[in-house]
């Protein structure tokens, strides 16, 4: 179902903030992704970005030792999820530390050191479902301010066919997270089924819900927070739909403990026993980008 040939990924018209994108992230954009919990950026990224992008996706698609999860396995409607390849992917490394990417976080979180919290594709091909409606934080051992996801997408996609947002849910309730292993069942499934309220069916009464979503051109980014309600569109028969959330963090995030039924999302291991609520997230699962590592700088 995935193909990752090459697109024409050429630069045809260079713009002043496809050479300086951090100068997109303004005191507007500042606060109303404080307000909003999400932010579209037109023209962000560089076309050579997405290259690596979509090499770094074909080296983990070829890469028999990362795990892909399936959504709707089995059904003609499945597609494919797999998170944390930065370690063993050098598209996703040169990403990480030559991108305008952590730039942009520092600017948009008020942060001066950035840690990666993870990377995740989602690769869909023609007549893939829906990414179930969920909010992040509810999977990421975690708490605090300082914390964006940049959604990238290879692709062109229009508004129907985009990730879908709740603006401002970011600030409202925090709800159980549907259960990634049994989505075939039931996405509003309870994940933990302890502290948090069930989700709400927000696909089955949209029209309650402020939804918003974009027409995306390849090299648009949407910032997101992991508190906001959010959930992916289809893909249409012929389509297809690769994209790359890179998540990042500052300096006043810190750990916080999940249930200890379930494995947070990506799992960690060894984490809760390393890590007193409270700590700052400080730990090697979390490499940190900013300032870029000595082991990075040239020379
Ligand atoms: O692209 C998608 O369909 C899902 C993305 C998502 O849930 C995320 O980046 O947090």
């Amino acid at each position: 179902m995935t193909s990752t040939e090459s697109t024409d990924l050429r630069l045809t018209h260079p713009t002043p903030e496809l050479m300086a994108p951090v100068a997109l992230i303004t005191a507007d954009v500042v606060e109303r992704y404080q307000r909003d919990g999400v932010v579209l950026l037109r023209e962000a990224l560089h076309r050579e970005w997405l290259l690596l992008i979509e090499l770094g996706l074909q080296r983990v698609m070829g890469n028999g030792g990362q795990t892909k999860h399936t959504f709707y396995d089995g059904r003609p409607d499945q597609f494919l999820e797999t998170v944390r390849n930065f370690e063993v992917t050098p598209e996703l490394q040169r990403l990480m530390f030559d991108s305008p990417i952590v730039e942009m976080m520092a600017a948009l979180l008020g942060s001066e050191e950035i840690w990666l919290y993870s990377d995740e594709f989602f690769i869909k091909g023609g007549g893939a479902g829906r990414t179930p409606w969920h909010q992040d934080m509810p999977y990421w051992p975690l708490a605090g301010d300082q914390i964006a996801s940049m959604w990238i997408s290879l692709d062109p996609l229009d508004a129907e066919h985009c990730l879908e947002f709740v603006p401002g849910s970011h600030r409202d309730t925090m709800y159980d997270g549907f259960n990634p292993r049994v989505v075939n069942d039931d996405p509003r499934r309870p994940y933990y089924g302890e502290d948090l309220p069930p989700l709400p069916d927000i696909e089955g009464n949209r029209s309650e819900w402020n939804i918003v979503s974009y027409d995306i051109s390849p090299g648009d980014v949407v910032l997101l927070h992991p508190g906001v309600l959010h959930g992916g569109g289809h893909t249409p028969p012929k389509g297809r739909r690769r994209t790359l959330t890179v998540r990042c963090y500052g300096d006043d995030i810190v750990y916080a403990s999940r249930p200890s039924t379930k494995p947070t999302a990506p799992i960690t291991p060894g984490l809760s026993l390393q890590l007193t609520p409270g700590d700052p997230l400080r730990h090697p699962w979390y490499p940190q980008l900013r300032p870029k590592p000595v082991w990075q700088r040239p020379g």
